[in-house]
């Protein structure tokens, strides 16, 4: 497996270089998906996202996951690694504090993707909820080059596109895994990314 910190130098952004700190400046938008769906968009949510990005690229334990494709047993196309609630400290439990309280759901643990070029993707799906807990919160925190987070009603229907840049958060809330599916696609050209995911004690243990 290639080391995540090999790969191609990504372009810092202004705002993504400096040491990561909450920007109480970012503006958010809540978008209604209907059935009880919803989505916080917030663009710029973090300053410094470039430099976390280092770190987490440096020091998670990042691994390659398989899953079933037909008959055969393939990588996933992508790195993936858990952290526990205390990595990083302060930042990443100050982030998650400020979460929970926000959206009074403990988040206890971060699920982290590492997109390490344009043909690393997530295909479409809904994250595994505990099926008896139908209301949920996912965030979402976008680090490094940029990437699309797409997301479509389950059953067909017109696909949103978020533009996720370093610092980027976007919430997943509501119903949302039950009525919506997300997806990160594949692209000619993308810098390497890293996504943090907060989850709570009841989320299952992969997205
Ligand atoms: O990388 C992203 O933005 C999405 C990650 C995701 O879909 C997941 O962890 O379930």
């Amino acid at each position: 497996m290639p080391s995540p910190t090999s790969l191609a130098p990504r372009q810092s952004t202004l705002a993504g270089c400096g040491a990561p700190a909450r920007n109480p400046g970012a503006t958010e938008a809540r978008i209604d998906l209907g059935e009880g769906a919803w989505i916080d968009w917030i663009p710029g949510w973090l300053d410094g996202g470039d430099a976390l990005f280092d770190r987490c690229a440096e020091e998670l334990p990042w691994g390659c996951g398989e899953r079933v494709m037909y008959d055969r047993i393939v990588a996933e196309p992508r790195l993936t690694a858990t952290l526990g609630a205390t990595a990083f400290a302060p930042l990443l439990p100050r982030l998650s504090a400020e979460l929970s309280g926000r959206y009074r759901r403990r988040f206890d643990w971060i699920f982290a993707n590492f997109y390490r070029d344009g043909s690393d993707s997530v295909a479409w799906h809904g994250d595994r909820i505990r099926r008896i807990e139908r209301h949920t919160v996912i965030p979402v925190l976008s680090l490094g080059g940029p990437r699309t987070f797409a997301l479509r009603p389950r059953g067909g229907g017109t696909a949103r596109r978020f533009d996720m840049y370093s610092g980027d958060l976007l919430v997943m809330g509501g119903a949302a895994q039950h009525t919506h599916e997300h997806a990160v696609p594949k692209r000619r050209h993308a810098q390497p990314r890293i996504s943090l995911t907060f989850r709570g004690a009841d989320d299952a243990r992969k997205g």
